[in-house]
């Protein structure tokens, strides 16, 4: 066993480390304040390979393994969880899918202009009525020999009004449950295929958060991923990868936090000494860091996991489970040990708090990561 990085690893990371320094740093918290993302960054994260990160350089990708994301995606997170959302969505979800799932055809069309960041995709599973009980999907795609005919609505979209691609999931029969769903590509600006409004959040207010409306549109055959009725799986094998990258997100943000409460303890005086020589901020501290270093072995595992070729639901489920719980109780402790100057914007640590908390709720919520845990260790 070996838990030391390779020079490639380090280079990566620090790499990503910088470009979140020098580029996503400043302007974070008027980006915050005014909900937005900047396109130059779009494309300044293209450039960089940020959002094909594992996509087979022949379509266009980086080529690098899940080690590398899971050490782009914690660096872009300690800074702006806005940018590594998109980043996180677009390689995990949207890339993975078509990579591993979509047909040749597909690949070439759609997955090139995606891993160079030339286009944004979206993953559009989520309903009104479907978000963790994610077979009753109520939006529906009726087969009509050589096309699909697609309605209903879909929630909480990432990049929903920004992206061009977007992999939606449908129920075709309602009869076959699960094995009835299909998953398939959409393009913005399909007939019948609307953006609402843009959600006002709690968090991560500089991703692009939409509702999206399908009214009768029509989708070619040629745009279903894999045979009829593999929607569901395909999903659940997507977001399975997809957790990993929101649990580096969700360590990312807790490290972030913590590394921000320990140079502020060190500055901050109080009775006469720097308040980390108090052991009352010491031991929340020696708190943070066991935790957090804790979350990121977890993370590791998961990532080093897939790029074994080994099954990675339930460890994936578990380090998004308890990265998440660690980002949202360090950050509320990095508050803490910033006072009164944790609860204005300019110190950063309160922004990270309201992030955090999205991490225990998109892409499965921590009760379906212990539903998908305990189901796991059941089976065997
Ligand atoms: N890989 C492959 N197949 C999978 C799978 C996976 N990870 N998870 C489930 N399946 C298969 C099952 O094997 C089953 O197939 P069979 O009918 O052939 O046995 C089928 O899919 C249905 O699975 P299951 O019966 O477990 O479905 P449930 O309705 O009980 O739901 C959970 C399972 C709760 C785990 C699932 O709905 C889920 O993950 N929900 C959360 C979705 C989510 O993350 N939403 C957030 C939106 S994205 S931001």
């Amino acid at each position: 066993m070996d838990f030391s990085l390779t020079e490639e690893h380090i280079m990566i990371r620090d790499a990503a480390r910088d470009f979140a320094q020098t580029e996503l740093l400043p302007g974070v918290i008027e980006r915050d304040n005014a909900q937005k993302f900047p396109e130059s960054l779009v494309r300044k994260m293209g450039e960089l390979g940020f959002l094909g990160i594992m996509v087979d350089p022949k379509y266009g990708g980086s080529g690098m393994d899940a080690i590398s994301y899971v050490l782009i995606m914690e660096e872009l997170s300690k800074i702006d969880a806005s940018a590594s959302v998109m980043v996180s969505v677009n390689n995990s979800l949207v890339c993975y899918g078509l990579e591993a799932y979509g047909n040749e055809e597909q690949k070439q069309k759609y997955l090139t202009k995606l891993a160079t960041g030339e286009c944004i995709g979206a993953f559009c599973l989520s309903e009104p009525e479907a978000g963790s009980d994610a077979t009753s999907q109520k939006t529906t795609a009726i087969d009509k020999g050589d096309h699909y005919i697609l309605n209903g609505t879909k929630n909480w979209i990432t990049n929903g009004g920004r992206a061009e691609v977007y992999l939606v999931i449908a129920q075709t029969d309602k009869h076959k449950g699960s094995h009835g769903i299909n998953a398939f590509i959409l393009e913005k600006g399909m007939p019948g295929f609307d953006i609402g409004p843009k959600e006002d959040k709690l968090g991560i207010r500089g991703s692009d958060t939409h509702t999206l409306q399908f009214n009768d549109v029509k989708v070619p055959k040629s745009n279903r991923i894999g045979e009829d009725g593999f929607g569901f799986r395909f999903a659940m094998k997507t977001l399975s990868g997809g957790r990993i990258g929101i649990a580096a997100q969700a360590l990312g943000i807790a490290a972030g936090a913590y590394e921000l409460a320990l140079k502020y303890s060190k500055e901050r005086k109080a009775f006469g000494t720097e308040i980390c020589n108090h052991q009352a901020i010491a031991f929340k501290l020696a708190d943070m860091h066991t935790e957090i270093e804790a979350a990121r072995m977890l993370v590791m595992k998961a990532a080093w996991d897939k790029d074994q070729g080994n099954n990675y639901d339930m460890s994936s489920a578990m380090a998004k489970l308890y990265a998440s719980k660690v980002a949202m109780e360090h950050t509320v402790e990095a508050v803490q040990i910033h006072g009164g100057n944790g609860f204005v914007k300019e110190y950063h640590v309160e922004r990270l708090m309201r992030d955090a908390k999205i991490t225990q709720i998109y892409e499965g919520t921590s009760e379906i990561q212990k539903i998908v845990i305990s189901r796991g260790l059941i089976k065997g």
